[in-house]
Formats: C-alpha cells, structure tokens, sequence
C-alpha cells in the first residue's frame, strides 16, 4: 500500500472491529475497570453535526488509552429516544414516532460508526424500547412502594410503614409526608376504609398523585418541570408557559435534600455544576412560627431565617394563591383584592421576584398578633412571596429586608429597627424608621437571639427551628403520547400499581397524538386502555413519564443490558460500580444529573445497587460553534462582490452555506446550483477568487453553518475528523468550528505515513538501534501523551504528535523501536492508520491489545543546550552546544560562532560571562 487511502484503511478496521466484538465489554475481577459514559444522544431528524462527536472523541480517546494501561472498559453508547421533537412531527405528518425515531437512530449510528469509535454496541439501551422501559415502570412502581423514614434516613417499603400503622397509628413515625397529614391511632387506621387508607399512604409514596401547581404550557398541551422552563417560556419550542393547578404525579426528590446536598461533596464534578446544584437544593436554616388572626380560628404559618428580627415585624405578607386569602379579605377590600389576585395570578414566579419596579400587592383587612409582644399587624397580600416557597406567607420587617423594605415603602407601612445602627454583615442595612428595644431579645448576638426566640416558639408550641429547601418535589407526568406509560390503574378514583407480571405495560395505538376532544392526553383515544383485576376493568393512566425518566438510570441497564429478571445483575453492578467519566453538556446540571443521582441513592436504600453517586468524574464539553461565511449581494441585482471589494458598492451581506466555501473562497459553481434563485449569479472577483467574510455564531440550519461529520469524514476520513476536533482547543472550551486549519491535520497524518514506507511505497522499516535523538523525540512525546490524557488535555497531545513526526522526518527515522510504539501512543487519537500500520509492521493482534509504552528518564534528559548569546545585553544568537562542556569551551565555541564574528565587528570582549547550561554574555 503506497499511499494513505483513509478510506479503504478506515472501512478495514471498522468493519474488523465491529465483526470481531473487540470492544464487548465482560466482567473480569482479575482487571481494573474503567466506565467510561457519554450522555446519550436524542436522535433527532437533523442528525450528527460535528459538535455532536466533540465528548465522543474525548471519551474515546481515554478509554483506548485505559485499554493499553491494562484496564478492562465499558464504554457504551445508546439513545435517549422518547421525547417531544418526534412527537410534534408526528404530529404534523401523522408518522408514528416508532418509526421516526427507528429511522433517525439508523442515521446516527451509520454517523457514529464512520467515526471509529470503541463502544461496545452490544450494550445498546434504547429508552423507547419495551425491553428497556418495563425497567423505568418496575423502578417507579418501587418508588410508589416506598417511603423515606427519617429516623433510618434512608427510603423504606410502605410495607413497614403500614404495619406501624397497625401497630401504633402514625404518632411516632418519623418519615417525610404531605404538610396536611393527619395523625391517627392504631385504633382509628384500623376503623378507616380502604379509600381513606389508599389517601393517607399517597400522602407518603415516594411518587405520589396530588393536585399541584405546575407549569402549564399550552402550545406543547403539557406540563413542565421546572428545568424546562426558561424566563417563562418552554426551553424546547420557546412557548409561553403559565401556572396552573393540576392533579400530578411527583417525585418525592426533596426526601433526598440533604443527601444531595452532602454527597456533592464526594464527587469530582466541575465547581460551577456543583454550585448549581447546590443552589437548586437551596438549603436554609431558620425557623417555622405561626401567628394567630385576630377574630378568626385561623393561623397563619411562616418561614424565617431571621426570626431574631421578630420585634421588628409590620406586617405579614401572603402569597395570592396563599389558601387563606379569601377567608381574611373582609368586605370593604374585596374589590381591590380579587381584581389585585387575578392580574397577580397571571405572572410567573420569575417577574414576580425579579420585577422591582412594579411592586403590588393588597391589604386584607384583617390582623394578626405577633406572639412575642402581642401586637396588632396587617396582613397583606404581595407580589413577591411565593406560593411554593416555605409556608408561602413572611412576617416583613421592612427595616432589616430589602423587598420587605421596598415594599413598606410603596405601601407606607410602618418600618421599624430591631437593633440600632448598622446591621450584621451581608444584611440589609436598616434604613431609618423608629427603633424598637425588646428585652426580650436585645443585646444578643444574631446567633444567640435565635436560638432564644426559637426556644420561646417551641415552650408556646407555636413553632421550631426548620430547614427549608428551595427544592420542589418534581413534576413526573406530561400529557404527552411519546413516553413511558405509567403502570397505574384508577379504583374509586385512587392509583394503584399494575402487577409486577404485567410488565411491560406497552405503549397502546392512539389514531391522532393529539388531545382527545375533552382534553385528555393523547392515551384517552387509545382502545381498550384499561386494567383487568379479578374480572373488573379500571381505567389506565393517561399521562406518561417525562423525558427524564430513562436517562435516570441509564447508566446501570448498560452493564447488563439484556436482564430479563432485573434491571441490572447484581455481579455486573458489583464490577462496575460508578461512571469513571462522565462527559457531556453542562446544561443538565439541575436536571438530569440531580434526577440521576435521586435514584440512584433511592436504588441503593433499597439494596438494589452498590453506589450512591452515579458519576464518580464529570467533565462538561464545551460547545462547537458554527462559523458562519457571508456573500455580498449588491442591493437589487443577482450580483455578489468578493469582500475585500464590497465598501466600493451598495451591499448587503448574506449567509452562504459554508460547506461550498474553501478557505473562506466561494465555489462559484457549487453557489450557482445552490439555490434555483442564484442560478444566474454573477460576480465581482479580487484576484480572480471571491472571498467570503465569516463569523462566528450558534451551530444551526438557518445560518447555514452546520457542518456534518459526514463530509468531512468523506473529504479527510475519521483519524482526521478526530484529531482536528481536539485539536480546535481545550475540550472544555467553547469554540468555532474553522476548517481552515484542517488540511495541516491531514498533512500531518500523511506525513506520520510516510515515515514507514519509501519513495516506491515499500514498507521501509529497519531493525536498526534507533539513535538518541530519535529515541528522545519518542520518548518525549510518550510521556507528553500520557500527562495530557490523565489532565484530560487533548489539544495538546495533537501538537506533541506533530512535533514528534516533524522531529523524526528531519531525522529520516525507519527504526521499528522507535516507529511502533510511536504507533501505540497515536493509537487513541487515530486508531485507523494506527492499525494499519501495525499490521503492515507484521502484527497479528490488533493495537487495542497493545501495551502503552513507558517513557524513559534516560532519553528525556537534555545533553545539548541551546544557548541564548548577548552582545551588551541585546541577544544575537543562539547556539546550541553539549552540556558537558566547560566554561572555556563554551566561551571559544561561542567567539568561534560566524553569527556572533559579525556582531562583534572585529572588536575583542572585554568581558565574558558564562553560565553553564543557561546563557551566555559578552561585554564589548
Ligand atoms: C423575616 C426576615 C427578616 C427575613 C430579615 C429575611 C431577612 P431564603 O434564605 O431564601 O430561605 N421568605 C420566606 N418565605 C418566602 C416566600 N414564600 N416568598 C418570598 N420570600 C419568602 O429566604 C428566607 C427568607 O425569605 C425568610 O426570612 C422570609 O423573610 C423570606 F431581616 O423573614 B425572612
């Protein structure tokens, strides 16, 4: 074989690696293993744009890397294949989703195959796949037979729950449950119906059916989690979101709060994800009280971190869907606060907390006492408390809380100092108002003062130190037809779960994906939707899971993908434990990766796994850009101007699709058939070429930026797809796709080429002892490769590989000792050439059996020195001498140097300084 024909070379090895199995992963106690996982892609109708492979590659390269180090890996790969976009377009065209989706795998495992990699595609999952989602049922169904007992602090069968119950009603449970729960006796659960038994225990299921209020998204027709709504609208399709009461099924995430919160402490994870989920999980420390509403039976309950200011308090303030709204508003206001609650009601969490400027709100009329000193205060509704935060009510103290403040002041409300002069740090700082002294709790410091007045709360029996979270329990059902159906049937109006053996409940046919007439979800028209239990027929859910429920545990299914008996074996479990690496995008970060590792930790309280983190490593790619070229039209006619000529006319500057421009010149040819309109283009040329401006923006059809893999795989081939993607920079940055530095990559594998074969494509390689200066360029670059690797650093490794090749072409090097395990070390970056090359050497095996080389010390140390010379401080040359010279010789050698004759001009130094294996200065 004469030349590099990446295409032939790269078609042998896929399909050998692929027929082969090389990379089917086996349990095997007697290796170290490493799991290595991508976040799995949605197979979307647009297919592979070269951002897609960015982690992949990363990934890729560590895990072949790991494999020469010894260790034995998993490295799968698979689809995340319910989801929205397949669902609207069946919608729009009434193609099943099964089979858009089918198609659209297809496409993007023929794209990924192209690119070489190692995944060991006999553990393909597929979270649209019966076989798959019977396992996200069985785990829900789990999570509905379990409850979190905080005294274990750990998730629990509700079967142990119920037998206390029976024993001693739920006066000592100590578990997490709705606010509204009642307690009972043993005597009295035994009285209660099985409906009333079935309300009490949704009331402590981990997932649990209850009227919520959740964000609605009318143009989707269903509800979003949190995460999937940004600023108001709906991250998927930008529709406008509002809020809305529903019967939902949750997930009881909050039980898990503090542990998510801790554990974050244990894995290895970028600080800003952390941070976010920390944020998220928003744990605060304060205190719970109630407050007593004049003339009413009625208590109105608050959350506060700073219950030391409790003398300071003007007013209280609820949220407008606060229950008690109606009760308190008397007469005389109810005009102002129905109109007032129904403009407030329309407004998202979002501006209510963020619009300063249009403070609203409304008085009651009614008064509350505060405890402490028996005042009358005002209760008022206002804008800025939120309804799904703490008890949705604050006592204000406008002197010592900004929006407490501001609102005080647009209200003229009473503002009143707790404690003279400036306050503790990070407060706010009280701004005037009268100054109120409480012996009660004066000359206290702040930590002090609460724990006092905490105690006063718990000797009345009006409250106690509480944790709060800004976590809320997640929504898990969509009114959507493509996703998991939930394997629950109504009795009486109350869920319960399917048998265990009825497993998979499969997706029904439905003859529209739309809303049934009255509004159910898209399941309503399906056929015989129903349940058969002791020859009765129950209705089946209607709603199904949301799109993060298979991407929830993906990652255990992978090890032991093909478990007819449980969702993962318990010895592939063992093996594997945790992801080693984790590479993918950081937008999950309150998603996904929260969700993940919920269930992960509810898996292992169950006994079911070994680990309670999921993702031990976590690296987040940054996104590839596109680089966006332009054409000048000039204004009205079919005419473009190349840019450098384009300030002489009247422009206007236009997107061309980048793949018909090379180097930012246009392929005149290619534009003309581009589109029918430039059929007849014609062009103002520089130099003969047009010349195309280009910029960098977001990756998308409409810019005509997108770069498929596919092309440049069919132009250059993978290895150099592969290196140029971690050669573009550091794989955590964002950066522009510019391909303008892709024909160097290219070049330099074909350079890499030519080193094993000559002029008349003979292999040319020699069993000759290579020399020290091709050992040490081998050498370095062995080690170079291996730190990058393990610093995750990939860039840099492409660059020590060119260097490597230069150094060794200029050395005219053909030595076997040096050439194959140049090899070995390239092999993760550009496994095609790398195997072929191998084999051309007279290999049998292939290189992924290969062992990484070890960098020698003896051929990294330098013998030579390149020596900056000095005439009068200004360098003049730089000469490169043995290091074992001495100072006199340095000093002849250097005067020797004809460079250095001519800056010194005839004259003789005055004075040399020699400083061995440093530099060299002459003074003349
Ligand atoms: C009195 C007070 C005085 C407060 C003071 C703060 C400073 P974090 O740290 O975020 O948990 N709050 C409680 N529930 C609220 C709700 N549903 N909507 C809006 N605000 C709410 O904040 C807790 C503090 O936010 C609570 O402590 C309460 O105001 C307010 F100098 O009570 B504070």
């Amino acid at each position: 074989m004469a030349d590099y024909n990446f295409r032939e070379v790269e078609q042998k090895w896929q399909s050998y690696w692929e027929s082969s199995k090389q990379f089917e992963a086996k349990v095997d106690a007697t290796k170290p293993k490493f799991y290595s996982l991508d976040m799995f892609p949605y197979p979307s109708g647009a297919g592979l744009h070269v951002g897609h492979p960015l982690g992949y590659i990363a990934s890729d390269i560590v895990t072949r890397f790991k494999r020469l180090k010894g260790f034995n890996v998993l490295h799968p790969m698979g689809y995340d294949s319910f989801g929205l976009p397949a669902e609207q377009y069946a919608i729009q065209t009434g193609q099943h989703p099964a089979i858009t989706t089918e198609e659209n795998i297809r496409r993007y495992t023929a794209q990924l195959k192209r690119i070489g990699f190692a995944f060991d595609w006999s553990k393909e999952v597929r979270t649209s796949a019966p076989n798959y989602y019977r396992w996200t049922q069985w785990i829900f169904m789990q999570l509905f037979d379990s409850y979190y007992d905080l005294q274990a602090d750990k998730a629990l069968p509700i079967k142990s729950l119920t037998e206390t119950f029976e024993q001693a009603g739920n006066t000592t449970v100590q578990a997490v449950c709705d606010d509204d729960t009642e307690t009972f006796s043993a005597a009295e659960w035994a009285a209660y119906s099985e409906r009333r038994k079935q309300e009490i225990l949704l009331k402590y299921r981990l997932t649990f059916l209850a009227e919520t209020t959740v964000n609605w998204c009318p143009a989707l027709g269903t509800v979003l989690s949190n995460d999937e709504v940004k600023d108001g609208f709906s991250e998927r399709g930008g529709h406008p979101v509002e809020r809305k009461k529903m019967m939902q099924w949750s997930m009881r995430i909050t039980s898990y709060a503090d542990r998510l919160l801790r554990d974050l402490e244990t894995v290895d994870w970028p600080e800003p994800v952390k941070e976010m989920q920390r944020n998220w999980i928003g744990k605060s420390t304060g205190a719970e009280m109630v407050f007593q509403v004049e003339g009413h039976p009625l208590q109105i309950k608050v959350f506060t971190t700073r219950i030391d200011t409790i003398y300071g308090v003007t007013y209280l303030a609820l949220a407008p869907e606060h229950e008690y709204v109606e009760l308190l508003t008397t007469d005389t206001e109810r005009e102002t606060v129905e109109a007032y609650v129904e403009t407030a009601k329309n407004r998202s969490e979002r501006d209510r907390m963020s619009d300063v400027k249009t403070i609203s709100g409304a008085f009651t009329g009614s008064y509350a006492i505060n405890p402490f000193n028996g005042e009358r205060i005002q209760i008022w509704i206002a804008d800025y408390v939120l309804a799904g935060y703490g008890t949705g009510a604050v006592m204000a103290v406008p002197a010592h809380d900004e929006r407490d403040y501001n609102f005080a002041r647009h209200f003229n409300l009473e503002i009143r100092q707790v404690i003279e002069g400036s306050m503790e740090e990070g407060s706010f700082p009280g701004k005037g108002g009268t100054i109120m002294n409480s012996d009660f709790l004066n000359g206290l410091e702040m930590q002090a003062a609460m724990n006092k007045a905490i105690a006063f709360l718990e000797e009345k029996k009006i409250g106690k130190g509480k944790i709060q979270y800004r976590m809320r329990d997640a929504i898990f059902t969509r009114q959507r037809y493509w996703g998991e159906p939930l394997p629950v049937y109504f009795k009486d109006g109350l869920p319960y779960l399917i048998d265990e053996k009825d497993l998979p409940l499969v997706l029904p046919e439905v003859d529209k994906f739309l809303p049934t007439e009255d509004g159910a979800p898209p399941l309503g028209r399906a056929k015989n939707w129903t349940y058969q239990v002791q020859g009765q027929e129950y209705p089946l859910e209607l709603s199904t899971m949301p799109g993060w429920a298979g991407s929830s545990w993906y990652f255990f299914r992978y090890m032991d993908p093909a478990n007819e008996r449980e969702f993962v074996g318990r010895q592939a479990e063992k093996y594997w434990g945790s992801v080693d690496l984790y590479i993918g995008g950081a937008e999950h970060a309150t998603g996904h990766l929260l969700y993940s590792r919920f269930w992960t930790k509810f898996l292992y309280d169950l006994g079911y796994v070994s680990i309670e983190e999921p993702f031990r490593k976590m690296i987040n790619q940054g996104m590839i850009q596109g680089r966006s070229n332009f054409v000048f039209r000039k204004k009205g006619t079919n005419t473009f101007v190349s840019a450098g000529l384009r300030h002489e006319y009247d422009t206007v500057p236009m997107h061309v699709d980048v793949n018909i421009v090379y180097n930012d010149q246009l392929d005149l040819e290619a534009f003309k058939q581009w589109r029918p309109d430039l059929a007849d283009a014609s062009f103002i040329l520089e130099d003969g070429k047009y010349l195309c401006t280009a910029e960098v923006e977001k990756m998308s059809k409409s810019k005509y930026n997108v770069v498929n893999p596919d092309d440049v795989i069919e132009r250059y081939g993978a290895d150099t797809l592969r290196l140029y993607e971690m050669f573009l920079g550091p794989l955590e940055q964002f950066k522009p796709w510019n391909t303008n530095g892709i024909d160097g990559v290219y070049k330099f594998l074909r350079k890499l080429w030519k080193l094993y074969f000559d002029t008349n494509g003979q292999l040319a390689v020699t069993e000759e002892s290579p020399s020290k200066e091709e050992s040490k360029a081998l050498h370095k670059a062995i080690k170079k490769v291996e730190e990058d690797i393990d610093r995750y650093s990939f860039n840099t490794s492409v660059s020590t590989f060119m260097i490597c090749v230069n150094e060794l072409s200029a050395l005219k090097c053909n030595k076997r000792a040096i050439l194959e395990p140049l090899l070995v070390i390239l092999s993760p970056y550009a496994p095609h050439i790398a195997e072929e090359l191998w084999q051309q050497l007279g290999h049998e095996t292939s290189i992924i059996h290969a062992t990484y080389p070890e960098a020698k010390e003896e051929f990294l140390t330098e013998d030579t020195h390149e020596y900056p010379v000095s005439i009068n401080g200004k360098m003049r040359a730089k000469i490169t001498l043995p290091l074992d010279l001495s100072k006199e010789e340095i000093e002849k050698q250097a005067l020797a140097n004809d460079a250095l004759q001519k800056w010194l001009d005839g004259k003789s130094p005055k004075k040399i300084i020699v400083v061995p294996g440093k530099i060299v200065n002459i003074v003349v």
